[in-house]
């Protein structure tokens, strides 16, 4: 990816705020033990390694994470993949449970509260610029693009936006904009969304992600904090204040990483309900997938195990372990076995005679000998029985397992052990 800068990069004064804390109580099982940002995704990532990524990538090097719902995978693996910041260079990582530092009695009480409660910190490290981010999207974004315009606006806040289908836009904060994208009107979640002018099946949505000056932000969160009305949340009370009383400008997202002489198509996946998960993850096993994970100008940075390669092996019988169009990640062994159309992450082992078709199979699994799956997504660690068969009863496996409306069937270890 190639980018202009104009002098030295705005992101240099920024600090990055990723909220973290939300549950994603849509992807179901999946989120029973871990928040959503910890969720797994693409063979090696966690989904919050998106957003943090974009904020390396983008020359920002002041993190803070704030972690709420079961944080303890999530805290886990961001001690593991992200603690290489040097203080010395002025650069920090901070995981910010919520830790009742405001008050005994209260958690985080929504996004905006989230921020408010650690003003403190943040003042330590005295950021000019605040990006605050949500760390459950999976999008490529060159933050200081976003800096940029909201200093050459003079905007109070710079949100980012994306178009979404009107049927979709009911689940996010849908605007209207003036010609030079100053933001007239925000709603939030509106259960009938206003259309893009000259496009009644569009809306312009807004990502969650602001970009404001410091000080002006936390006179807000101050301003918030005392109005007893308030539900302390960004898209419910603190962006259409600022809509109605200062500044508001709407920044078009651009995905960072189109592919020169490409088409351009921008990927910015929510991958908030089991099958939108399910598919975003398939489509990493297309040829030339939408979402360019091979692009060494933009990597997503991730927790890296020491680990043996990937080995695929005749099994005794001389039956050949291979998969097609897959993604075998480290520490994987197919053994007279076969994968298509699947992800495989990190130590999943799959055992003769058994084969997975369209499969999501999250870090540690076993796939017991003979078992035949399609269409599954399987939680970390289960260890699935010999000869299991899934995806051809749909009534059988809407008893035994989580199954979607597209017919894709979550697994976790609970529900194996439920067959017994
Ligand atoms: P929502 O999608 O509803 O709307 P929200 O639940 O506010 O998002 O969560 C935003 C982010 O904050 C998520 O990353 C979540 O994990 C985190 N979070 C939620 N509650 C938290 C808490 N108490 N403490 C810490 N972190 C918390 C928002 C905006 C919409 C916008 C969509 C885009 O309000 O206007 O359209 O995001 O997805
Ligand atoms: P998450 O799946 O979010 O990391 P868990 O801690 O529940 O949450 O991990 C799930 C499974 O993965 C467990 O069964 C655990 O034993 C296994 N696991 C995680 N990390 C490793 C590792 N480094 N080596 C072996 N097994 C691991």
């Amino acid at each position: 990816m190639t980018r202009k800068t104009y002098g030295q990069p705005l992101a240099r004064d920024a600090m990055a705020y990723v909220l973290a804390g939300g549950r994603g109580s849509r992807l179901k099982e999946l989120t029973d033990n871990r928040a959503k940002p910890a969720v797994y995704f693409g063979g090696m990532s966690r989904i919050i390694d998106f957003a943090l990524s974009n904020a390396i990538n983008s020359g920002i090097r002041r993190i803070g994470v704030a972690t709420q719902y079961k944080a303890h995978s999530l805290i886990r693996h961001m001690n593991r993949a992200w603690n290489f910041m040097r203080p010395e260079r002025n650069e920090s990582f901070d995981i910010l449970p919520a830790s009742q530092r405001i008050d005994e009695l209260h958690w985080y009480e929504g996004t905006a509260d989230a921020v408010f409660q650690n003003i403190d910190i943040i003042q330590s490290y005295a950021p000019k610029y605040m990006v605050i981010l949500a760390g459950d999207h999976i999008y490529k974004m060159d933050y200081e693009l976003m800096l940029q315009q909201h200093v050459n606006s003079g905007a109070d806040v710079t949100i980012g936006c994306l178009v979404v289908p009107k049927k979709d836009a009911s689940g996010f904060g849908v605007m209207a904009v003036d010609e030079k994208a100053v933001i007239t009107a925000f709603v939030e979640k509106p259960k009938d969304p206003p259309t893009i002018p000259g496009d009644p099946a569009h809306s312009l949505a807004s990502m969650g992600i602001y970009v404001f000056e410091t000080e002006f932000l936390f006179d807000q969160l101050r301003r918030d904090a005392e109005d007893p009305n308030s539900s302390r949340d960004f898209g419910g009370d603190i962006i259409p204040h600022i809509v109605k009383h200062g500044k508001a400008v709407a920044h078009k997202f651009t995905d960072s990483c189109i592919r020169a002489a490409e088409e351009i198509e921008e990927y910015w996946r929510d991958v908030g309900t089991l099958d939108a998960y399910f598919e975003a993850n398939l489509d990493l096993t297309d040829t030339v997938p939408k979402l360019n994970m091979y692009d060494r100008d933009w990597p997503i940075w991730t927790d890296q195990i020491v680990a043996a390669p990937a080995k695929f092996v005749h099994d005794q019988d001389g039956r050949r372990g291979h998969a097609i169009s897959s993604l075998i990640s480290q520490d994987c062994i197919v053994s007279g076995a076969v994968a298509k159309r699947s992800l495989l992450f990190t130590g999943v082992k799959m055992g003769s005679f058994s084969s997975v078709e369209e499969a999501v199979i999250l870090p540690y699994c076993n796939i017991g000998r003979g078992a035949r799956l399609s269409k599954v997504i399987i939680d970390s660690g289960v260890r699935i029985p010999e000869n299991l068969v899934v995806g051809e009863d749909p009534v059988l496996d809407a008893q035994r397992f989580r199954r979607t409306e597209n017919g894709v069937c979550l697994i976790n270890k609970k529900m194996i052990e439920q067959l017994k």
